[in-house]
Order: structure tokens, then sequence, then C-alpha cells
């Protein structure tokens, strides 16, 4: 099949689950074409069968602001022309649907395409909320030829949301198990790890709904009983206040901020539990990614979490908040080298037989093929 694949190319769960789509698809024969602002962060190597096309947003003094929304339906519009596109698979809603149902409209009479959208998350639960977008959201999903969500909970808050007749299939995030394993690490153990500290660490674009604090917070409790640093993965809004909280708490000499990095299944090898704390979290494909790496994972009880992590075998799961309790569960595991190493292949097991991309990408082309039997 011919797929446009559209994303944010940003460090952000939906744009590498929409990149690691594409280079399995491409590796199965399918020619996918990303049609995005920028180039994503895992498009970095080449591969047989894969495109690029750039969005770009010409500016005129008038126009006071970016006409990102669309430029997307016109780049979108000329792909799946000259490209001859079946399908165009947005990765969240905002404004990706809205985008390409316009270019799907405009096309109906020459060569029309099937739109697939996905949901990953705060396009329903936060941004899509917004009064001013909801009925868009809700207008492009009732539009689209098909609508995957990437948890059981998502599903369901959408439905609750926007519209309980709307059809949700549920597609879980997936990661390649075969790239994400625990490997030899020592050299970076050597410049991460000191005097024997266990390594707590969080991987994340380090905004509001994370709450990188609290890793910070659980960090200085687990210090009061074992050695432990804590290694920070990535970079955005609420580093500096972390790193003050680092201070404030007298632990700045055991974190460590690494800032955005690519060789993640390394640094992640390095990692004895993984944190998880955020406020918002329709799946958490860090965390996944973590297990997939043999790391157990400490994190809220909030949205699709409780789908990825398995309470007391793979990970724990506490209250949004309770810092307390999560560290007494890291302690749990760290002085408990039994129990933390069934943890680690409970977690890895998880992955392997639940959400490995050979399992997953299958449904993605079952969805694809059904779309173009839809009536148009
Ligand atoms: O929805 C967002 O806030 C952004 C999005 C992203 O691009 O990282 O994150 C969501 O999608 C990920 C991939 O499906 C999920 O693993 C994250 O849980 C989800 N984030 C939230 O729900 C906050």
């Amino acid at each position: 099949m011919r797929i446009g694949m559209v994303c944010y190319p940003t460090y952000g769960g939906s744009g590498v689950l929409a990149t690691e789509l594409g280079h399995e698809l491409a590796k199965k024969g399918h020619s996918v074409h990303f049609i995005t602002y920028a180039q994503p962060m895992r498009l970095d190597r080449f591969q047989d069968n894969i495109y690029y096309h750039e969005v770009e947003t010409p500016s005129y003094p008038l126009m006071e602001f970016n006409q990102y929304t669309l430029s997307l339906a016109g780049k979108i519009l000329d792909v799946a022309k000259y490209e001859q596109l079946d399908v165009v698979h947005v990765h969240y809603a905002i404004p990706h649907a809205v985008s390409a149902y316009l270019a799907r409209e405009i096309s109906r009479a020459t060569r029309p395409f099937r739109l697939v959208t996905t949901l990953h998350g705060t396009d329903i639960t936060l941004v899509g909320m917004e009064p001013t977008f909801l009925p868009l959201v809700k207008f492009s999903l009732e539009k689209s030829d098909v609508v995957t969500a990437v948890s059981g909970f998502l599903a369901e808050k959408t439905r609750q949301s926007f519209g309980q007749d709307l059809s949700i299939r549920v597609i879980p995030n997936f990661v390649d198990t075969s790239l994400y394993r625990r490997g030899d690490c020592s050299h970076l153990e050597k410049h991460i790890k000191k005097d024997g500290e266990f390594v707590l660490m969080h991987v994340s674009n380090f905004r509001p709904v994370k709450r990188v604090q609290d890793c910070v917070r659980i960090l200085a409790e687990v210090r009061k009983k074992v050695p432990a640093r804590l290694v920070f993965v990535g970079d955005g809004p609420e580093r500096s206040d972390a790193e003050r909280l680092c201070r404030e708490l007298e632990v700045e000499d055991h974190v460590t901020f690494l800032g955005k990095q690519s060789a993640l299944p390394e640094i992640l090898s390095v990692a004895d539990i993984f944190l998880l704390p955020s406020q918002q979290e329709s799946f958490g494909l860090s965390a996944l990614e973590a297990m997939s790496c043999s790391v157990p994972v400490v994190a809220t009880n909030i949205g699709g979490i409780p789908e990825v992590v398995r309470h007391d075998e793979s990970g724990f799961i506490a209250e949004l908040g309770d810092v307390d309790r999560m560290a007494r569960y890291c302690l749990d595991l760290l002085t408990n080298p039994k129990k933390l190493a069934i943890f680690r292949e409970n977690a890895r097991r998880r992955v392997v037989e639940n959400f490995d991309i050979s399992l997953i990408v299958p449904h993605y082309e079952r969805v694809y093929a059904e779309s173009m039997l839809m009536p148009g």
C-alpha cells in the first residue's frame, strides 16, 4: 500500500510511534510517505520505501499567525495526488485530522484516499477539551474512516467526551524488543553510576503533566535508606524547576541531567528502576521501552498506565503525588535483589508477549485494508 504518515516530529511518544510504525511498514514492502514540518526524530537512517515531505508554511505580512493547518492540508493533497496514496494515517488529532479531512474532501473528485486517525492522549484529554477545539475534534473523528486509540482508557475517554457512538479500535503502542533489550552498558555505567549507587531513571519531554519534580522527591526519600542516583533523559519546560528542587533538597550531586538522547536502549540498560509519576498518561510509551530493557516501572495509577505496568509484577502503581509510597516501592525492589530480578524478567516478558512490534503492526495493516473496503 501507499501510506501517508502525518505526525509531530518532535521529542514525544506519538511521533516516535508513528516513525517506528513507518519503518516497519516500509520493511514489509509498503511505501511510506512522512508528511511533517521537520524531519521526525527517529527518521535518522536511510531505508528503502521511506520518503519524507516537509510541510513549509509560507509567511506574508498580513498573516500574523502561522498557517500550519492549511499548509499541512495542502501538502497532504499534493503528496496524495502525486504519490497516489491509498491511506493517510494521522497521529494526534489536532490539527492533523482536520487538515487531512480537508485534503480528502478536496481530493474526492479526483483520487480520494482513506483517512485513519490515531489518538495519542492530550489531543483528547487536554487540548481537545478546549471549547474552541472540541467541535473540530469531534467532527474530524466522525469523518475519519477509522479511528484508533493507543489504550482502552483513551478509547473510553474519547467516547465519553465526543460521543458514545464513535467507533474506536484500541491498538496499543509497541516497541521493537530486538532493539530495546538490556545490553552491555559497562562503558556508560562508568560515567553514570557512582560508588555502587542504584539508578532511578526518568525519560520524558519535561512537560508539567510528567511531574518530574516527583522524581526528585522520590530520590530524596530513597537516598535516606540506600545510595541512589536519579538520571533524567530529555528536556523541556520543567527542567529548570527540577534543577532548583534538586538543590533545595540537597540531592544535586546525585542527579544527572543527560538532556535529549537517542541511544535509549543503552542508557535504559543502566537503570534499576524507571519512574513515571505522571498526572496524565494515556499509555506511557517510555515505560514500555524501559520494561523492554528489563527495567521495572514505578508509576502512577493514571490513564492507560495500568494497561502497561502490572502492579506488583512488572512494577508498582501508586496514587498521583504519593511520593512516599513510590519511594517505598523503589526501596522494596532495591533492597531485595531476588525480587528485583523477578520483576526485571516479568517486565521484559510482558513486553515481548504483548507489545512487540511484530504483534502490533499487523493490526494497523488490517485497519488500512479494511478502510479501503469502506464506502467512500
Ligand atoms: O498527548 C500528548 O501529550 C503527547 C503525546 C506525545 O506525542 O508524546 O503523548 C501521548 O502519546 C504517547 C504515545 O502514544 C503516549 O505514550 C503518552 O502516554 C501520551 N501522553 C499523555 O497522555 C500525556
